[in-house]
C-alpha cells in the first residue's frame, strides 16, 4: 500500500471506481439475512486482493508526482487515490456486516483492519478530499523563502534554509531564515481547514468521534489508552528532557549572551540549529564538554572523500546485510530518487516506498554529505527492510506492527553506529577512549532526547484540531502553547496574522501521523537494548553496537516477517520478552550523561 512508512494508511489501493454504489450497499448490508464465516473470508479475501492490486496502482501515480511536480502528475494522482478511496470506503462499510461473527483469529484482525479506514460515500467529497491531500502534499515540496520578492535568485528553498539554521550562529540570519520559511505555510493554510473537515467527515462516517480518535484506534488498544500510554511514557522522560534543556539554555546564553537567550522561561526557537527545534545536534560543536574531541560527526569525512548518495547507501546497506540480511535488489537503485533532481520541483522530504509489496521497493530522498542525512539513509533502509522482511505476508499483514515499529527500526539499526563502527567502516579516524563517552552520549541526547517532547506534541496539535476543539483562527494560539509547555521553546517573533507555523511542518500538510515517531523513539531504545543482550553484550548500552552479529540479526529479522499479523505486544515480545512499551531502556541508556548534566547544570548556573 502507498508507502506505507509515511503514507497514510486510509488512502488505500484499488481500481474499479464505483462511485454512487455506496449508500446503497450500506443499506443493503442491513436488509439481507444473516452472513455465515464462509462468506465473512470470502469476502475478506477479494478486498485483501483488490485493495493489494489496486496499491500498486496509486503507489506509482504518488512516486511519480512527488518526484516530479506538475499539474498533470498532481491531477493523475489524486485520481488514483481516489479509486483507492473509494474502494477502501465500499469495502469498510461492507466489511460491518460480518463484525457480529466468530472469525478465526487472522481474519477477525483482517475485518478490523479493513475496518480503520475513513469513508466518504459521496463521489463530490472523495474527489475535494483526495485532491486536497494531494496539493499539500505538492505545496509544501515546492514552497520557497525568497527575501526579495520578485527577485528569483534571491529565493531559497527548504534544504538551503534547513542548512542555515543548521550553520549559521548569526541570530539575525536564523531568524530571517526561520520565519521566511514558517511563512510560506499561510498559503495553504485554507486548503488544510478544509480537508480537516473533510477527512472529519469521513472517519464519522465510519463511526469514530473524528480523524484523531481512527488515528488513535490503530495500536491494537482503545483510542483512550494509547493517548494514556503515551502520556505515562512522555512523564517517564521528561526529567532527562528537562535536564538536557536546562544545559542547552545556559550553554546557549554563553554563545548568545542573556538578551537573547532569557534565564527563565521559553527559548526560542531559531537557535536550536534546525528548522523545528526537534533535533539539536547541530549544536554540538556549541555545546561539547571541555576536553571531549570526539563526536559521532561524519560529514566532513564524506565531503572530503566525496562519498556520493549512492556509496552512502551502500554503507547502510552493508550494515544490513552484515546482520544476515539480503542484499537490496537491483531495482532498488535503479528506481530511487537519492539526489535532488536540477530540473524539476520534487518533495524532498525523505520517504520509503513499498511499490509492489514484493521487491519494487524505493527510497526518494535528496541525500546531502551530512551526518544528518548519513543516520536518515539508514531510517529509510529501516523500512525497506521491513517492507521486505513481511512480504510473505498476506497484503493486509504487510504492514507494521504499528507505525511506530515502522519507524524505529532504522533508528534501532542507527544506534549501532557507535564510534568503533564508524572507525571499522573507514569513516572515523580515531576510536575515542571510554573517558570521551560523554561527549558522545550528549551527541546522541541531541538528537534523540530533544526530539521526544516534539514527537509528543504534533498529534496533541492535530488531535485537537481534528476534534474541532480549535478553529482555524487559533491554530497558531495552540501550537505555540503546546511548543512551550512540552519543549520550552517560544516563536523568536509576534505570531503572524492568520499564521500556520503548524503547517510548515512536513507531516502536517503531508498529514502523515506523527505520534509514531514519538512511540518510535521509545521502542528503539528498547530494541537496541534486547539486540545488545541477544549478541551477548552486557556493557553500557551506548557502547553497543550490533554489527556483522548474525544472532541479533535474525532475533530481528523474525519480528520483522511477522508484519502486522498479530497485535504488536506479541510482536514486541518476540524481539524484547516484554510486551509493554517502556522508556527504561532509553533511561538506561542516558544515565551517565543524567549524572553529568546534572552535575554540569549546577556548576554553570552558579557563574
Ligand atoms: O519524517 C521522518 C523520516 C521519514 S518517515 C525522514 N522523520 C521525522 C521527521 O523528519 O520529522 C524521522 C524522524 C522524525
Ligand atoms: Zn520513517
Amino acid at each position: 500500500m502507498p508507502d506505507k512508512s509515511i503514507s497514510k494508511r486510509f488512502v488505500l489501493p484499488m481500481a474499479l471506481a464505483i462511485a454512487a454504489a455506496l449508500p446503497v450497499l450500506a443499506m443493503a448490508a442491513t436488509t439481507q439475512a444473516a452472513p455465515t464465516v464462509a462468506e465473512a473470508e470470502k469476502f475478506i479475501k477479494a478486498a485483501e486482493q483488490r485493495l493489494e492490486t489496486l496499491g500498486i496502482n496509486s503507489n506509482r501515480a504518488a512516486w511519480v508526482y512527488e518526484t516530479h511536480i506538475t499539474g498533470d502528475t498532481e491531477a493523475m494522482s489524486a485520481q488514483a487515490s481516489e479509486q483507492t478511496l473509494t474502494a477502501a470506503s465500499e469495502i469498510a462499510l461492507q466489511a460491518r456486516r460480518y463484525n457480529k461473527l466468530k472469525l478465526p483469529a487472522d481474519s477477525a484482525r483482517k475485518l478490523k483492519l479493513l475496518q480503520l479506514n475513513l469513508v466518504l460515500s459521496q463521489a463530490a467529497d472523495r474527489e475535494a478530499y483526495t485532491r486536497l491531500a494531494t496539493t499539500l502534499a505538492g505545496e509544501y515540496g515546492k514552497a520557497k523563502y525568497c527575501s526579495t520578492p520578485g527577485d528569483a535568485s534571491s529565493c531559497k528553498d527548504l534544504g538551503q534554509l534547513e542548512q542555515i539554521m543548521a550553520d549559521s550562529r548569526d541570530p539575525a540570519q536564523l531568524k530571517d531564515a526561520w520565519i521566511g520559511w514558517h511563512k510560506q505555510a499561510i498559503k495553504y493554510k485554507d486548503n488544510y481547514a478544509q480537508y480537516v473537515a473533510l477527512s472529519n467527515k469521513g472517519a464519522r462516517e465510519m463511526g469514530y468521534a473524528d480523524t484523531g480518535a481512527l488515528w488513535r484506534s490503530q495500536y491494537d488498544m482503545p483510542p483512550e489508552q494509547f493517548a494514556a500510554e503515551t502520556e505515562r511514557l512522555w512523564q517517564q522522560v521528561k526529567p532527562l528532557y528537562d535536564s538536557l534543556h536546562l544545559y542547552v539554555r545556559l550553554k546557549l546564553r554563553q554563545t548568545y549572551g542573556p538578551d537573547v537567550v532569557p534565564k527563565e522561561g521559553p527559548i526560542p526557537a531559531h537557535l536550536f540549529g534546525n528548522m523545528w527545534s526537534q533535533t539539536w545536534d547541530n549544536l554540538y560543536p556549541l555545546l561539547k564538554p571541555q576536553g571531549q574531541n570526539t563526536s559521532l560527526d561524519v560529514g566532513e569525512v564524506l565531503k572530503e572523500r566525496k562519498v556520493d548518495a549512492v556509496q552512502m547507501t551502500r554503507f547502510a546497506e552493508g550494515f544490513y546485510t552484515s546482520l544476515g540480511m539480503e542484499k537490496l535488489p537491483a531495482s532498488f537503485y535503479e528506481n530511487s530518487m537519492l539526489v535532488k533532481p536540477r530540473d524539476r520541483e520534487v518533495v524532498c522530504h525523505a520517504s520509503a516506498w513499498d511499490i509492489d509489496t514484493l521487491t519494487d521497493v524505493r527510497i526518494k530522498m535528496c541525500i546531502n554529505p551530512t551526518t544528518e542525512d548519513f543516520t536518515t539513509i539508514h531510517h529509510e533502509l529501516g523500512h525497506i527492510y521491513y517492507d521486505l522482511a513481511y512480504r510473505k505476508q498476506p497484503g493486509l499483514f504487510k504492514n507494521g506492527a504499528n507505525d511506530g515499529f515502522h519507524e524505529a527500526i532504522g533508528d534501532t539499526i542507527a544506534l549501532s553506529m557507535t564510534p568503533e563502527y564508524l572507525k571499522k567502516i573507514g569513516l572515523l579516524n580515531e576510536v575515542p577512549d571510554p573517558s570521551q563517552d560523554i561527549g558522545v552520549l550528549l551527541h546522541r541526547a541531541l538528537e534523540k532526547v530533544a526530539f521526544l517532547p516534539f514527537g509528543y506534541l504534533v498529534d496533541q496539535w492535530r488531535w485537537q484540531v481534528y476534534s474541532g476543539k480549535v478553529e482555524p483562527k487559533d491554530y497558531d494560539k495552540l501550537w505555540w502553547e503546546l511548543r512551550e509547555k512540552y519543549q520550552g521553546i517560544k516563536r523568536p517573533a509576534a505570531m503572524e496574522e492568520n499564521g500556520f507555523d503548524a503547517g510548515a511542518k512536513y507531516h502536517v500538510p503531508a498529514d502523515t501521523p506523527y505520534a509514531r515517531y514519538f512511540v518510535a523513539h521509545i521502542l528503539q531504545f528498547q530494541f537496541h537494548r534486547a539486540l545488545c543482550r541477544e549478541a551477548g553484550y552486557t556493557g553500557p548500552l551506548n557502547r553497543c553496537s550490533i554489527f556483522e552479529n548474525k544472532k541479533a540479526g535474525a532475533k530481528y529479522q523474525a519480528m520483522l516477517s511477522m508484519g502486522q499479523s498479530r497485535p504488536w505486544p506479541e510482536a514486541l515480545k518476540q524481539v524484547a520478552g516484554e510486551e509493554k512499551m517502556d522508556a527504561s531502556a532509553i533511561l538506561d541508556y542516558f544515565a551517565p550523561l543524567k549524572v553529568w548534566l546534572d552535575a554540569q547544570n549546577k556548576e554553570l548556573s552558579r557563574q
